[in-house]
């Protein structure tokens, strides 16, 4: 069997990357190892850049996200007993993020390939890359019959996550990575109840962080800092809420956290991590399979999606014999890459508490909250970058998409 691009992971970087090679023309073959259910519920990411958000418009994708999605103007700051907003649109010259879940992205990916008659396999198992500095690279794997397939490439996509198959595939001594754990992890929640806030609230508090996020006007996403070592089995839903209350507390305002039904909930650890060049011949990275930032900056899923958008381009050239996009490809993701790795390890550590930190540590976190939110010039660099920097995706680096 053959194809032009085979691509291992059907999400949000695989699925847009197969879209957007269509789009050129370009054939693709998107190989999954989880069930189509499986992606379509899997609760993660909330919040699109704009630029994503146009990038979504431009390739035809934002039909649904058009008429769901939450237009964002700022967050809220909590820390000390005081809520302090800050005006993204004030502050950016009127960029705003949009709220739609990463489950919803997911599915009108799917239904778009499939209705367009792509190839998506899911239940796939055992998948492999191998020949990839030649210029038939191939991808096998087993399929949902248990029959073992072998498809011959010009290009292999990885886009297969933070644990998948295709960065191991890199030899070792070529991939130079550079990575940060945290002594704590997310304990998120999704809750049958209107949001109690307007804008999203980030919450420092000496218990630890909070996030109060949405995936619409009935529907809550919660999260609380928690040691990474605690087991959900310890948070029944009673100790999620009067925690969540707690820390969210607002003294004398009259503020007040809807409770509901907890809908799912789990534990998430926090890195960042980067693993460059993010090609080796004639496999490329995509996505979370070559970097991670804590979820505290709102970035994995947009900087997925910028990789494709540059990835997309860069293969059309490569595959008319053209090579200079793709050999620019590692660098331009890169510092896209390392401005949101920087944003979200600052956002992390401004925000959450730091077992055994001392109060050095807690004075400077207060000292840096009241500066973001009493001085223009630091809000505004928040605001840029929880927005998106740079600011446009496609655009920015002439990569219109062909209509
Ligand atoms: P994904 O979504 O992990 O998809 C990879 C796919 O590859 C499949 N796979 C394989 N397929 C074939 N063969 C193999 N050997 C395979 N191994 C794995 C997997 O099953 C999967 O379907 O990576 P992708 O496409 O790079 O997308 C990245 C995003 O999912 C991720 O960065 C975001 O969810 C991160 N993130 C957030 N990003 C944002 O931009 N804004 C947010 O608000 C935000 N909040 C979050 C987040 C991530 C979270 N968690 C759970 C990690 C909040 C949370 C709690
Ligand atoms: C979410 O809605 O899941 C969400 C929002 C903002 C973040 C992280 C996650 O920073």
């Amino acid at each position: 069997m053959r194809t032009q691009v085979g691509i291992v992971g059907a999400g949000p970087a695989g699925l847009l990357l197969s879209h957007l090679l269509a789009l050129r023309g370009i054939e693709s073959v998107v190989v999954e190892i989880r069930s189509r259910a499986y992606c379509e519920a899997r609760q993660r990411a909330g919040v699109l850049e704009d630029g994503s958000v146009r990038l979504l418009r431009e390739a035809g994708l934002a039909g649904r996200l058009d008429r769901q999605g939450l237009e964002h103007g700022g967050i809220y700051l909590q820390f000390a007993g005081e809520r302090h907003h800050i005006d993204f649109r004030a502050l950016t010259g009127s960029r705003t993020v949009t709220v739609y879940a990463q489950t919803e992205i997911v599915k009108d990916l799917i239904a778009q390939r499939i209705a367009d008659g792509a190839a998506v396999h899911f239940d796939v198992s055992d998948t492999e890359v191998a020949d990839l500095t030649s210029d038939r690279p191939v991808l096998r794997y087993t399929d949902s019959d248990g029959k073992r397939n072998e498809l011959t490439c010009d290009v292999i996509a990885g886009c297969d996550g933070f644990h998948g198959i295709s960065r191991p595939a890199i030899p070792a001594g070529l991939v130079t990575v550079r990575e940060r754990e945290y002594p704590y992890a997310w304990l998120g929640i999704l809750a049958d109840v209107p949001p109690s806030t307007d804008e999203l609230i980030y919450a420092h508090h000496r218990n630890g962080f909070a996030l109060h996020s949405l995936r619409s006007l009935s529907v809550s996403r919660l999260y609380l800092q928690v040691d990474p070592d605690e087991a959900i089995e310890d948070w029944p839903d009673e100790r999620i809420w009067e925690e969540l209350g707690s820390r969210f507390d607002l003294p004398g305002s009259g503020w007040e956290l809807n409770q509901g039904p907890v809908l799912d909930k789990g534990i998430t650890p926090m890195r960042s991590f980067v693993s460059a060049p993010m090609r080796y011949g004639r496999l490329f990275l995509a996505g979370d399979a070559a970097h991670i930032v804590p979820p505290t900056g709102a970035k994995g899923l947009n900087l997925a999606m910028a990789d494709v958008a540059v990835l997309a381009p860069a293969l059309e050239a490569l595959l008319k014999g053209d090579e200079r996009l793709a050999d620019a490809y590692s660098s331009t993701c890169l510092s896209r890459v390392w401005r949101a790795t920087h944003f979200s390890w600052w956002m992390t550590t401004m925000l959450h508490r730091t077992p055994g930190a001392d109060d050095m540590e807690a004075a400077l976190q207060l000292s840096q909250l009241r500066y973001v939110t009493s001085s223009r010039a630091a809000a505004t660099s928040l605001a840029e970058n929880y927005t998106g920097y740079p600011a446009d995706v496609a655009d920015e680096l002439g990569l219109k998409l062909p209509r």
